[in-house]
């Protein structure tokens, strides 16, 4: 799905990997990548994030977010397969992907953009959703006219953030009582150092 945004390109691509693929793949990350608990530094506490996260990447992409410090594991065969498959089928090319483990409808994100200096101006992420369909919401920072933007995003979908989607918007996952399947999301990102 396209859709004609004010401030923002996004683009849905439904079943990216298709659903068995997509769950194959999902058990593989879930027993193979190495689960960290991170912490974010909120109005000077230091609090655990509400979720597992890991960064894989190439050598020179050390990540910066939330008061945190992120030093990139190599990447593992599988990621690096579909790393190339977003290439080949996209020509986007990335060097390093945020990897997130929601176990439960009570882990979340918190309202935030991708808008580190490392990730350049108008930084494009590719975000493959795997596992339990979990809702994906944007608001504008200014215009609250606009109202808010939701995308289930199911197993296998990839959603593309690009122009100036991180200038204009936050984006984040919010919790739900739901019962929700655990769910594992790589956002992959091109870190530029300078
Ligand atoms: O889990 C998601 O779909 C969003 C993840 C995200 O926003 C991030 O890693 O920065
Ligand atoms: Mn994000």
């Amino acid at each position: 799905m396209n859709s004609s945004l004010t401030d923002a390109e996004i683009k849905v691509i439904p079943e990216f990997i298709l659903k068995e693929k997509a769950c194959l793949l999902f058990k593989h990350l879930q027993s193979n990548i190495s689960w960290e608990q991170h912490y974010v530094t909120i109005f000077g506490r230091r609090m655990a994030s509400p979720r597992l996260s890991a960064w894989y990447g190439e050598r020179n992409t050390n990540y910066s977010y939330s008061g945190q410090h992120l030093t990139p594991t190599p990447w593992t065969t599988r990621l690096q397969t579909i790393r190339n498959t977003i290439k080949e089928k996209l020509d986007l090319d990335f060097n390093s992907v945020l990897i997130n483990y929601y176990r439960t409808g009570s882990d979340n994100m918190g309202w935030h953009s991708d808008d580190e200096t490392t990730l350049g101006k108008n930084p494009i992420i590719a975000s493959l959703s795997l596992g339990g369909t979990r809702r994906f919401v944007l608001k504008h920072k200014s215009r609250k006219d606009l109202g808010k933007l939701e995308y289930d995003l199911g197993n296998g979908d990839l959603l593309i953030m690009s122009g100036s989607t991180q200038h204009f918007w936050k984006h984040q996952i919010p919790r739900t009582r739901k019962h929700v399947k655990p769910r594992i999301n790589l956002t992959f990102r091109r870190i530029i150092n300078k």
